[in-house]
């Protein structure tokens, strides 16, 4: 039998990466071996790097998502499991990417059905965000949002200890409702609730059996294209002791102040000095700390990446990204500042291949 494969989907800030830490430790702790690919439109990936500093084997594919470079994907998952056989690989495809069951899970399936076992697609929807889902039916977002739901195998439901219990039950029904025939399980990244169960569920032999949905690829370009997508590398020097976590708030708190309420999908930033790190991240007007290590407090050399995708033009992005950042260091005084970005909108989904047959042709 092939090694295990995960796709683990879902929309830009719905705990995707979170998860995949979860269930790697979780893996790790049962005594398995796992390994992550991650997935980015741009080059440098702040989940990789965290991914990294958690000490999972990870690999990534960079600059196209892994429907449109799906041969890259297939060379990394090779290299994974010639280096340390896992008995499980999860990947976490691009957040604003769907057609993933013809895309990607078919193409695994049907073309290497000896090297990997591929696990029922599983896709992650915040349940925070469910209410704008409904709100906003009829905007391309809410079109590419509903399609990775509804191709969905398992749905996660995340970010359950944000909810009032009262309101799971209405919730439940709404998704019901989008996909009727998935699996869904209830999670939280804070309480941990249902880790286990998926844990269980995307090790086990249980396969990806759906046919692929329909999507219009006129509505699914245009939907990605209304993004603006950043990512920038900052290096710095701090030369007197300086509250870190004060400062990376304060710039996410500068981008969330430049855009309108919903605009922003997820802002993250991953700072990292000679005596602590940290990652942070913006989803709407949330800011969460995802991991310290370390402590509040640096000195010296400082690399500050970070990754926003935002309902923005790319110019207008680049530019509050920049501000956002730059005035913070300027205040903080740091010093020999230096930076390299990319910013951009995501070119149309191009994908290797597209199997929408369940024999494969
Ligand atoms: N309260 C709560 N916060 C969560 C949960 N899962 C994730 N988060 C937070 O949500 C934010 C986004 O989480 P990520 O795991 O980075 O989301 P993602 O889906 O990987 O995002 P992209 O890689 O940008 O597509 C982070 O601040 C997380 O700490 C959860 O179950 N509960
Ligand atoms: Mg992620």
């Amino acid at each position: 039998m092939g090694t295990r494969i995960a796709i683990v989907g879902g929309f830009l800030g719905a705990g995707k990466t979170t998860l995949l830490m979860n269930l790697a430790k979780r893996y790790k702790s049962e005594g398995k071996s796992v390994a992550i690919i991650m997935n980015d439109q741009g080059e440098v990936l702040v989940d990789t790097q965290f991914a990294r500093q958690m000490g999972f084997d990870t690999a990534e594919v960079l600059k196209g998502c892994f429907c449109c470079k799906f041969p890259e994907l297939i060379d990394n998952a090779r290299k994974l499991v010639l280096e340390n056989r896992p008995d499980i690989i999860l990947a976490e495809p691009v957040g604003s990417c769907t057609d993933l069951l013809a895309t990607v899970v078919a193409p695994l399936k049907f073309r290497f059905p000896e090297e990997f076992s591929v696990a029922p697609l599983t896709v992650l929807l915040d349940s925070t965000r469910i209410s704008d889902e409904v709100e906003d039916e009829g905007s391309l977002g809410a079109y590419l949002r509903k399609h990775q739901v509804q191709e969905a195998e398992v749905i996660v439901l995340s970010k359950t200890d944000l909810v009032a219990a009262e309101e799971m039950d209405g919730l439940l029904s709404i998704i019901k409702e989008m996909n009727p025939g998935a699996r869904v399980i209830s999670y939280s990244g804070v309480s941990k609730q249902g880790v286990a169960e998926i844990a269980e569920l995307l090790a086990s032999s249980d396969k990806s059996l759906k046919r692929p949905v329909d999507v219009d690829y006129e509505l699914y370009a245009k939907a990605e294209a209304e993004l603006g997508w950043y990512n920038g590398s900052y290096r710095f020097e701090l030369r007197n002791e300086t509250d870190t976590y004060d400062l990376a708030t304060k710039i996410l708190r500068n981008v969330a102040q430049s855009y309108e309420n919903g605009q922003i999908a997820h802002v993250k930033l991953l700072l990292d000095s000679p005596s602590n790190s940290m990652k942070m991240s913006l989803v709407f007007s949330d800011i969460g700390v995802d991991g310290v290590k370390g402590g509040r407090k640096a000195k010296g050399m400082v690399e500050l990446n970070m990754n926003a995708r935002v309902l923005s033009t790319p110019d207008r992005l680049r530019e509050v990204m920049r501000q956002s950042v730059m005035s913070v260091l300027e205040k903080t005084g740091a010093t020999s500042i230096e930076y390299k970005d990319d910013c951009f909108s995501p070119g149309r989904p191009n994908p290797t291949y597209r199997i929408r047959e369940d024999s494969g042709a």
